[in-house]
């Protein structure tokens, strides 16, 4: 699933911090650059080079973290998305623009999944969060409709104990009313008062109308290497 063009669809990013045209702008330029598939990762002693900045988007399964990466990339295939949860099994990295890497984490949670599996997948993910030197930015995926879960809340506290700074972004906005939006907002921000790795602003998006996805961009993009400067 993609964003279309229509970048401005409602409903609009509720960060805290209003970006400013130009920062729009810069996202829109580092996310219509070259992204490609670099790796696929089922254990952490097999990573890629720490050659970037690094996102990482973690969430449910389902929560829609492939779709998202697809929408900000504008790429309807890039990340694999499926109505199957649990799709997403190792840690998939995608170098954008050679000056930040994506990576589209596997769905945490999901039930129908053995005990041996969800045991090797918090191993995989406690090294990847502990040893990781170039994550700059964990975006914590969460369905609008649904709000944080359980598996959420422990994924929370393995970020705050390994000091990996992290952001909500709600998915799937375009399935909510405003006023349901709303509620929904004002509970994460008082559970995230209490979260010492978390970042306050509240990421609203749609991978269905594009809603959030440009001021997504440019707030990721605060992350990247810098643009190489015009030769001439
Ligand atoms: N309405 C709506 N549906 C969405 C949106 N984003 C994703 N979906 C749907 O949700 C389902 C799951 O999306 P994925 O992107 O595969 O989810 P995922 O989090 O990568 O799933 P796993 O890899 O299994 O963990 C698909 O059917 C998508 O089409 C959205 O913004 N709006
Ligand atoms: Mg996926």
């Amino acid at each position: 699933m993609t964003a279309d063009k229509n970048d401005t669809a409602t409903p609009p990013s509720q960060t805290d911090d209003e970006l400013s045209p130009k920062e729009i702008e810069a996202g829109r330029i580092l996310f219509a650059q070259d992204c490609q598939f670099v790796f696929g990762a089922t254990t952490a002693d097999v990573l890629p080079p720490p050659d970037y900045p690094e996102i990482a988007f973690a969430g449910r399964s389902n929560v829609g973290k492939s779709s998202l990466i697809n929408a900000l990339t504008s790429r309807n295939t890039l990340a694999r998305t499926s109505n199957t949860p649990g799709r997403t099994r190792q840690l998939n990295f995608f170098v954008l623009g050679e000056r930040l890497m994506l990576v589209d984490m596997p769905g945490h949670g999901y039930a129908k999944v053995s005990k041996s599996e969800i045991a090797s997948w918090g191993e995989l993910i406690d090294s990847y969060l502990r040893g990781r030197v170039n994550l700059r930015r964990l975006c914590l995926l969460v369905d609008s409709r649904h709000g944080l879960k359980p598996p959420d809340l422990e994924l929370m506290d393995r970020l705050d104990e390994a000091a990996v700074s992290y952001q909500i972004v709600l998915t799937k906005a375009d399935k909510v009313k405003q006023g349901e939006l709303k509620r929904i907002l004002s509970t994460l921000k008082s559970q995230l008062k209490v979260r010492p790795a978390a970042h306050p602003e509240i990421a609203v998006t749609s991978a269905l109308d594009g809603g959030g996805i440009a001021q997504l961009r440019a707030a990721l993009t605060a992350y990247a290497d810098p643009a190489q400067a015009d030769p001439d």
